[in-house]
């Protein structure tokens, strides 16, 4: 594959994180938490392998998978809903698809110059992430 998302990763901007939020039922207290955040993401991509590291001061997330290859994703510490996910590629864009209670549930991530950029989406709502070297 072309693209390497590997790297260490910061958030720079945060596009209607309360509305992915919100859609996810994270309550009240954690939201007002967690959107003062800026995550850094430790990405490690070999071949189909991928690990992404989600960090902040208040939680963090890892996800490990193969891409193609469906997998349980238990999305603990977040809104704890377990799901079937799959993440394949779209071109140069890693998809993910997310099926389980919340419909619409999925991310994409993409590069854009020297940018990473995220899409992570809940039923209406759409949150837009774009994240620098460290
Ligand atoms: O990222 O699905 O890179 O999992 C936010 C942690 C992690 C902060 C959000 C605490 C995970 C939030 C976003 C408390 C509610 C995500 C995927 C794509 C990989």
């Amino acid at each position: 594959m072309p693209v390497d998302f590997s790297g260490t990763w910061n958030l720079v901007s945060n596009d209607n994180f309360e509305g992915y939020m919100v859609a996810l039922g994270i309550d009240f207290a954690t939201r007002k938490i967690a959107k003062m955040l800026k995550p850094q993401k430790v990405i490690k991509q070999d071949g189909d392998m991928l690990s992404i590291h989600t960090t902040s001061t208040f939680r963090d997330y890892m996800l490990q998978f193969k891409i193609g290859e469906e997998f349980e994703e238990d999305n603990k510490g977040l809104d704890n809903r377990k799901c079937k996910s799959l993440v394949t590629w779209d071109n140069d864009k890693l998809v993910c698809v997310q099926i389980g209670e919340k419909k619409n549930r999925g991310w994409t991530h993409w590069l854009e110059g020297d940018d990473l950029h995220l899409e992570l989406r809940c039923e209406n709502q759409v949150c837009r992430q774009v994240f620098k070297r460290a």
